[in-house]
This record gives C-alpha cells, sequence and structure tokens, in this order.
C-alpha cells in the first residue's frame, strides 16, 4: 500500500519525517500543504489532523500525526536502518533531546505561535531557540563527558535526535540566532548533513521550483 507524507517542504517537523524515511529507504508519496497559503486550516488538512499541523503520514491505512509517533511506528514497524539506539540510557538521552526541540523549542516559534505574537516575534522565537539549543548543548556536552563521543548527537551512528536536532539549528539560522555557543550541535549538524538520507530531505532538496 503506497504511503503518502503530507507536508511543507520548509518546515522542520516535516523535514524530520522525511529523513526519517530517506534513512530507512522508505518509498513515499510527497503531498504538498502549504503553509504560507494557509492550507493547514482547510478542512481537507484539518481532517487529517485537527490541529492543522503539518507532517501527517497515511500509511498501512492510518493517518498519523505527530512526527514523534511517526518515526517510533516507522521504528516499530520497519526496524531495519535504526533511529533508535538500542541501550535503554541512550534512548533515554535520545528522547530527552527529541523532546527539548519537539515540546521545549519548535512549538514556541511556530508560524501559529509567531502570529499570535505579533510585534516582537523575531526576538521572541529567537529568544526561546536559544534558550532550547542552551539545553541541548549542555545535554551534549554531559553525554562527551560520559564518553559518549561524536560525530553524531548520541555517537557513530545517526538517531532520532540528529533528527530533531538538525531541523531546529536549520529555523535558528532563519530567524538569524548566533550559533557560535553550540558547538557541539554544530558538530552533530554536520556530522548529520554529511548523510545521504541528510541531503535527500532537506528543505533545499523539496524547495517548489520558481
Ligand atoms: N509536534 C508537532 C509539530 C508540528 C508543527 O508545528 N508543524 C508546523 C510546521 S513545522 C505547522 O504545521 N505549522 C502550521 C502553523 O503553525 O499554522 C510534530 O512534531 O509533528
Amino acid at each position: 500500500m503506497a504511503i503518502t507524507l503530507y507536508h511543507y517542504w520548509r518546515s522542520s517537523s516535516s523535514w524530520r519525517v522525511r529523513w526519517a524515511l530517506a534513512h530507512k529507504k522508505i518509498p513515499f508519496e510527497a503531498v504538498p500543504v502549504n503553509l504560507l497559503q494557509g492550507e493547514q486550516h482547510q478542512p481537507e488538512h484539518r481532517s487529517r489532523n485537527e490541529v492543522g499541523y503539518v507532517p501527517v503520514l497515511r500509511i498501512d491505512g492510518h493517518l498519523l500525526a505527530e512526527s514523534v509517533a511517526i518515526c517510533e511506528y516507522l521504528e516499530e514497524t520497519r526496524p531495519e536502518a535504526p533511529l533508535l539506539p538500542v541501550a535503554p540510557y541512550l534512548r533515554a538521552r535520545m528522547r530527552q533531546l527529541v523532546e527539548l526541540v519537539n515540546a521545549d523549542t519548535q512549538p514556541l516559534q511556530n508560524l501559529l505561535v509567531l502570529h499570535r505574537v505579533g510585534e516582537g516575534k523575531k526576538e521572541w522565537a529567537q529568544f526561546f531557540i536559544q534558550r532550547g539549543l542552551h539545553a541541548v548543548e549542555a545535554a551534549l556536552r554531559s553525554l562527551r563527558a560520559e564518553g559518549h563521543q561524536g560525530p553524531f548527537a548520541l555517537g557513530e551512528s545517526l538517531t532520532m535526535a540528529d533528527l530533531y536536532l538538525t531541523p531546529q539549528l536549520y529555523n535558528a539560522r532563519r530567524f538569524e540566532v548566533d550559533l557560535t555557543p553550540f558547538p557541539l550541535a554544530l558538530q552533530a549538524e554536520a556530522a548529520a548533513l554529511a548523510t545521504e538520507s541528510g541531503r535527500a530531505s532537506h528543505p533545499d532538496a523539496w524547495q517548489p521550483a520558481g
């Protein structure tokens, strides 16, 4: 059965799922939902996801929303090319990094929230992105101190942590956040972007022509 991803090329949450699919070499059809034109608020998309967010994945006869739920479903149903570490402790640290982005950073700088903030939205976004990245950097520092060296966030393999951290850094640049205080995050990003799946899922590869 065909797999369909409803996404937007520049959405960092969509990139996470495109990346998981690319890493696992799972073919899919991509259907764009243009966030700038408000297509996420149309009944057609709201029937896929009540909160009107992308990504949504149609897979195995189901419609799945929320990138963490989607990535973990892919991992559990298609375990080849794993994206979760095996050891429970490293899994917990991976989820810590994922949630620092997914729960504590990205939701505070998404389109809907910035629209509500109105004036001063760029400074608002910068504040929460910096705050989130400082927490990520501290988590990476403690992992390195425990002997979990890079180059990826958790060590020698790409994991879900990288699929969240790298798109968040992409967002940080869009908001002109100074990234010099985050050398470990940048090191992990460089390794993640050097992968084939990183390049194939990158927004630049999905930007509509014209
Ligand atoms: N936690 C959600 C976040 C989804 C989300 O925030 N998506 C953004 C794009 S990155 C969106 O659809 N925004 C539309 C809007 O703000 O109107 C996930 O991981 O899937």
